[in-house]
């Protein structure tokens, strides 16, 4: 049992560090590096390190625990899901403040790109026995003015009801819960997949070692994660919550926001949950 838990979050660590850096190397064109910036950002960073030490008269039994820690994060492979959970929030923030249409939400570790392609209205990947209760997920995208746009797509991926994502925990299936929906003619979209547990990040890394350590807690709402794409827009990220997740307002990666959050309902046979939610995107 102890090995079946300790090599978790090292795996899923390990592999969002290496899905990230291949879509970085895909993406890394003619890049340049801004002197001036980087002067400024690291600078900056590395001056309120050295104000917290000074000011909190860090010994050095805690600085050589921090430098421990750090190398662990590493070694873990935990620096995407340390830095989606701590500081995420805030670039998309600043990346999205101009907005009119939907509110977004950070991207997380557990994206991957070309999710299998799917109708209007089709299932997602799934196990046959997928646990879970049936969720039925219907809505339109829209531009800022009102227009429909018919030729979005709507990509969603969740965690199983035991918080795993395929793809970076043992024993799922590729693509499961993970899917591309290609909208009807009036831009509507209707996707059928299970409602998703609350999210435990991994507690027996370096990132779940912090939080024992600080007496903080590892969970996120359960939540299911979009990207809405259609031409001569801007890509909405966005998360989606259900109301009542004890959660809501303490996520540990600060993603919560009010505008974010679903009104299910039940199905008339009592047993699934229906939810209607329309994106609005803003031109580019
Ligand atoms: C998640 O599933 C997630 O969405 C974020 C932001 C961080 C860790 C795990
Ligand atoms: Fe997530």
């Amino acid at each position: 049992q102890y090995l079946d838990e300790a090599p978790a979050a090292a795996t899923s660590g390990n592999l969002a560090s290496q899905r990230f850096a291949e879509r970085v190397a895909s993406s890394q064109g003619d890049k340049v590096v801004d002197t001036e910036r980087v002067d400024l950002l690291a600078g900056r960073a590395i001056k309120a390190l050295n104000d917290i030490i000074i000011e909190e008269r860090v010994s050095y039994d805690e600085y050589n625990a921090l430098k421990a820690w750090l190398i662990k994060v590493g070694q873990d492979g935990e620096w995407p899901l340390f830095l989606d959970v701590w500081l995420e929030h805030s670039v998309e923030e600043v990346a999205t403040s101009h907005r009119e249409g939907n509110k977004g939400s950070i991207e997380g570790p557990y994206y991957v790109e070309n999710a299998p392609e799917l109708p209007w209205n089709g299932t997602i990947p799934m196990r046959e026995d997928e646990p879970g209760t049936p969720m039925k997920f219907f809505g339109q995208v829209r531009s800022t003015d009102g227009t429909p746009l018919k030729d979005a797509t709507v990509e969603l991926w969740h965690a199983d009801s035991d918080g795993f994502y395929s793809q970076f925990a043992p024993g799922i299936p590729e693509w499961n819960l993970r899917g591309t929906w290609v909208v009807n003619d009036e831009a509507r979209f209707e996707m059928h997949s299970i409602q998703p547990a609350p999210y435990q990040i991994p507690t027996d890394g370096a990132c779940g070692q912090l939080i024992a350590a600080a007496g903080w807690h590892a969970w996120r709402p359960a939540h299911l994660h979009l990207k809405v794409k259609a031409p001569g827009h801007e890509l909405l990220t966005a998360q989606l919550y259900f109301p009542g997740d004890p959660h809501n307002d303490d996520d540990i990666a600060s993603a919560v926001k009010p505008e974010l959050m679903l009104d299910p309902k039940p199905t008339e046979d009592g047993k699934g949950v229906t939810v209607e939610y329309d994106f609005v995107l803003d031109p580019e």
